[in-house]
């Protein structure tokens, strides 16, 4: 456990202080550009960004990707990440909570519900370790520990290769995905942590019983980057450095995931930097915009800097709405304003 927990210090130094992002791929967004319109017709003052997302409400589409907890500072950007979640009625997601079963003292630094009790608070865990002691047990007390909307499980096969000691097993977790969907009474998310899920693969997990997805593509946060930052043998520095740009870019994943599943709630993610990123990303079909690595950089520094960032995004697509003549996130949806560029 207190390798788990120097983990979680190193990863939070490492994206805060290294060039951790990915440099050739991209998000793929790039490749689409609104039609501008130059009569709206709408006055701006009537824009709602107001979303339903596995039955809550949310007063604009946006998601604090799961990043952290376990450690002091962890705990303090958790408190802060929440206190504008609710301040500004949008979802979050904690880190991986398996430290906290590993070691109960930390559960404060993840316990936000009070803080935030009417937000969309997702627990997070590594799918992977239901191949490692982890079963309904422990993936309920995870829940519980926040009284969570729903659990995410994030699949990592790339990051767990560049980890010294990563868990590498994955055979068989399919099946233990679905036995975990159906006995665990909230909602199961599968999410990557930055390579992306595919058409197929979503389509493999949708029929394990998961309720939504969440891409978490290329284009932002690498973890290889981070892990071969970190990674003690030569051998992972190197795997870590070939692979730094490996995955699927979150804007294909989004259009592959929802040309199959036309009614699944999908979340966005990986690589989305500002409000027009994430207004693209509703516009191609996904339900939610998540961000890790802006939210953690203002954490870092103040509750002024992450007021700043929301009002930020939520101006920016807002003026996207206006700017292509509409008044919701649904019309945005059915407007056909966004165009691929080639
Ligand atoms: N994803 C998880 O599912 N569980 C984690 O514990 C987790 N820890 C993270 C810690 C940090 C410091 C950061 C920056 C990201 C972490 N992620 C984790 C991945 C993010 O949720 C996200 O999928 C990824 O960073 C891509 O998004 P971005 O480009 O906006 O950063």
């Amino acid at each position: 456990s207190a390798q788990t927990q120097n983990r979680k210090a190193d990863h939070l130094r490492i994206c805060l202080d290294e060039d951790v992002q990915f440099h050739t791929n991209t998000n793929g967004l790039e490749r689409y550009r609104f039609t501008h319109c130059c009569l709206p017709e709408i006055d701006r003052q009537d824009i709602s960004l107001t979303t339903t997302f596995l039955g809550k409400q949310l007063s604009a589409p946006l998601l604090i990707s799961s990043m952290t907890g376990g450690t002091e500072q962890a705990g303090i950007i958790n408190h802060r990440l929440a206190e504008v979640a609710q301040h500004y009625k949008i979802a979050m997601g904690v880190g991986s909570q398996r430290v906290v079963v590993e070691k109960p003292q930390v559960a404060s630094t993840f316990a936000v519900r009070s803080q935030a009790p009417d937000i969309l608070l997702f627990a997070n865990l590594g799918a992977v370790q239901l191949n490692y002691d982890y079963g309904l047990e422990r993936c309920q007390q995870i829940v519980d520990l926040l009284a969570a909307d729903a659990l995410i499980l994030h699949l990592n096969p790339l990051q767990e290769c560049i980890q010294t000691t990563g868990d590498t097993n994955f055979a068989y977790l399919l099946d233990k995905i679905a036995t975990l969907c159906a006995k665990l009474p909230v909602p199961v998310i599968a999410k990557e942590v930055g390579n992306g899920i595919s058409g197929v693969m979503a389509e493999k997990l949708l029929a394990a019983g998961v309720t939504a997805i969440d891409v978490a593509g290329a284009g932002g946060t690498s973890w290889a980057k981070v892990e071969s930052e970190r990674a003690e043998n030569p051998l992972q520095r190197r795997l870590g450095t070939t692979f730094a740009d490996w995955g699927l870019p979150t804007a294909e994943c989004i259009t592959s995931i929802r040309a199959k599943f036309p009614q699944v709630p999908l979340i966005a993610s990986g690589g989305l930097r500002h409000g027009l990123d994430a207004a693209k990303a509703l516009a191609l079909g996904a339900d939610l915009a998540g961000m890790a690595l802006p939210f953690l950089q203002a954490a870092a520094e103040s509750e002024a800097a992450l007021h700043e960032l929301v009002e930020v995004l939520i101006a920016e697509i807002t003026t996207v709405l206006f700017c292509t003549g509409n008044t919701t996130i649904e019309q945005l949806k059915h407007s056909r304003a966004l165009q691929s560029l080639k």
